[in-house]
């Protein structure tokens, strides 16, 4: 969709929104089902990365404490917990600016996602930068889809991330998409970004070819020791909203309400769903941060009549229509 139809939705009244995107989300989702994906930071903190919000950045002076890269019989035992207490997607974090074919620690990675991949899930890893050769060998050992946020607008970008640009995102997500495997795509609210930076995002998101698998929309966690420490939350209904205008720019997604969820009532989070949200992090970690306890959620969800998502072992990346390209024109 393009920018002016993304305002024209944000500008309608609250209920002509949430009810549009209520209709989107019925005739695309009509299970009444919410995946839950488990996520687990297999190398947490000292990443060479400025991201204003991140606990893991070694620039700025967190709580995290740098770690290894975990052992592959501590993530396959977790991986395999996750499996068991109901989780259909399992999503691996590195705090890395990006991994490199011919290294060890690639290595490393390729071998635990092929012994995760065994364990009927999908696998999801968020690694940082990809070039074309690394997204080929993801892909060929088991990666179903790969995770790289584009945060916010093109614009906003360079407020928030000096190390590396917006296009880099987009090249990696492009590698991604190129070697077969899907993409899981979204940003952050509460970045002191405006209105017109968060359509601008679901504008670029939307016009992805294919588009995005899964848009998790996060909610900025302030972290202590970060510049954006001191942030705003952003308002419930503003939220919602954005949840709204995502289900009904990009149908076929998985929209995920992600970080942030821990600082919401269980009335907010269901509006959530209501407007359109069909994927949770699951679990009571997130990569450094808390999130709601895995009982409530599922207490939730039951009062709420819907169900976790069943496994899907055969996903697919979806097909690439040939005419659009995958970003529109940054100007
Ligand atoms: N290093 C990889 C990268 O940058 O793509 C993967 C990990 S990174 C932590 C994954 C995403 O988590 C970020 O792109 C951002 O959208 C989200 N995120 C990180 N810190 C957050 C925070 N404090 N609040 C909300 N979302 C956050
Ligand atoms: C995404 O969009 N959100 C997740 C996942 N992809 C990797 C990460 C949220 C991180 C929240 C802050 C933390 O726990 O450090
Ligand atoms: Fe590093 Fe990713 Fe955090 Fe940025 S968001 S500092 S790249 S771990």
């Amino acid at each position: 969709m393009q920018y002016n139809e993304l305002k024209e939705l944000y500008d309608l009244p609250f209920f002509d929104l949430i009810q549009k995107s209520r209709g989107v989300h019925e005739a695309n989702w009509p299970e009444r089902e919410v995946q839950l994906c488990t996520l687990l930071s297999i190398k947490t903190g000292g990443c060479s990365e400025d991201c204003s919000y991140c606990a893991q950045s070694a620039r700025y002076s967190t709580e995290v404490e740098p770690e290894r890269l975990m052992e592959k019989c501590d993530i396959l035992e977790r991986a395999k917990l996750a499996r068991d207490n109901g989780s259909t997607r399992f999503c691996m974090g590195a705090a890395w600016k990006g991994v490199r074919d011919g290294t060890k620690r690639f290595d490393q990675v390729l071998d635990i996602v092929e012994s995760v991949s065994e364990l009927g899930m999908e696998v999801c890893t968020t690694l940082g930068e990809l070039g074309e050769t690394e997204a080929q060998k993801l892909k060929e050992a088991g990666v179903t889809a790969y995770n790289h946020n584009i945060d916010t607008s093109p614009e906003h970008y360079k407020n928030i991330v000096s190390t590396h640009t917006f296009q880099d995102r987009l090249n990696t997500l492009r590698h991604v998409q190129d070697a077969g495997m899907s993409v899981c795509s979204g940003g952050i609210l509460g970045l002191g970004e405006s209105t017109e930076d968060r359509l601008k995002m679901l504008e670029i998101l939307s016009n992805f070819n294919p588009p995005p698998e899964s848009v998790p929309i996060n909610s900025l966690v302030p972290i202590p020791g970060t510049p954006l420490a001191e942030s705003q939350g952003v308002d419930s209904f503003e939220v919602v909203r954005m949840i709204a205008i995502a289900r009904i720019a990009i149908p076929g997604a998985k929209v995920r309400l992600s970080a942030g969820r821990k600082q919401m009532s269980e009335e907010l989070q269901t509006l959530c769903f209501f407007a359109g949200a069909n994927s949770i992090f699951y679990g009571d970690k997130l990569l450094t941060t808390g999130n709601p306890q895995s009982e409530a959620d599922l207490n939730l969800l039951k009062k709420l009549g819907l169900e976790p998502q069943k496994p899907n072992r055969d996903l697919e990346a979806p097909e690439k229509e040939e005419e659009r390209p995958l970003e529109p024109a940054l100007s």
